[in-house]
């Protein structure tokens, strides 16, 4: 049974009080970890005092990024090595906004997954495809390649522990409903590469998430495809109340 995962992606949203309240007022609310995993990303300022507040809650705090190297001289950036010893157990990695707008590649996003990997932590990799992509050339092509990429050098025992997302970007940030069969064949599709390259027994066992405009509305139909085991939640995680509304839908 692969247990299902909410996390809310809050992007450049939210001051570390704003973090901090939104995480007081979750006290007590979240449902039993055996049901469900809940996470929030947030930006690198609110990490650690959100580590404080959290205590007992069962909520990961998750960081929305890392830099490609363990530790060393790169001013200005976030070691994997440093937010593992805050206590983070997942950083998000190679997001659509980051490939966009940062220009990330995949080499780079491949050099993250190894370093957050040799620091402890899970990486939650995200993959994406413009629907031009998957309308000329086709998924198989596009995602496929994107993630024997990014998985470079990760090992049979390694893969075991991550997490891959789906994330098409003309599902992102766009606020349109997200169509649950098209999240469903980007993320059946990824567990046929991981089958593919690992083995099936392995493609049963991790967990794929999918990523784009999920909301109260859509959150049902989406969970409901067997392929999609949790939800990163852009815009409408950022209400306390929503994403309640959203986590009790999936247990
Ligand atoms: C979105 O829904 O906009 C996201 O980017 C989720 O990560």
């Amino acid at each position: 049974m692969r247990k299902p995962f909410v996390v809310a992606n809050w992007k450049m949203h939210k001051s570390v009080d704003e973090a901090l309240d939104f995480i007081r007022s979750l006290q007590g609310r979240l449902p039993d970890a055996d049901l469900v995993e809940c996470g929030v990303a947030a930006n690198f300022l609110a990490l650690y005092p959100m580590l404080q507040e959290v205590k007992g809650q069962p909520l990961e705090i998750i960081s929305q990024n890392a830099y490609a190297e363990y530790e060393g001289a790169y001013t200005g950036e976030v070691s994997p090595k440093a937010l593992a010893d805050a206590g983070i157990n997942y950083a998000l990695l190679g997001h659509i906004e980051r490939r966009k707008l940062f220009n990330e590649t995949d080499d780079l996003v491949n050099r993250k997954v190894i370093a957050t990997l040799q620091a402890g932590m899970t990486p939650i990799i995200c993959t994406d495809e413009t629907m031009i992509q998957k309308e000329f050339s086709g998924s198989v092509h596009y995602v496929f390649e994107q993630l024997i990429n990014v998985l470079r050098g990760v090992s049979f025992d390694q893969v075991k522990n991550i997490i891959i997302s789906y994330e098409p970007s003309w599902a992102v940030g766009v606020g349109q409903h997200a169509n649950p069969n098209l999240a469903e064949e980007g993320c059946r599709l990824i567990r046929q590469t991981i089958a593919d390259s690992y083995s099936y027994e392995v493609a049963d066992k991790i967990r794929i998430l999918y990523g784009g405009s999920v909301n109260p509305e859509n959150i049902k139909q989406i969970m409901n495809k067997p392929d999609i085991d949790g939800v990163l939640i852009g815009r409408a995680s950022l209400d306390t109340d929503n994403f309640l509304s959203m986590i009790n839908t999936v247990v």
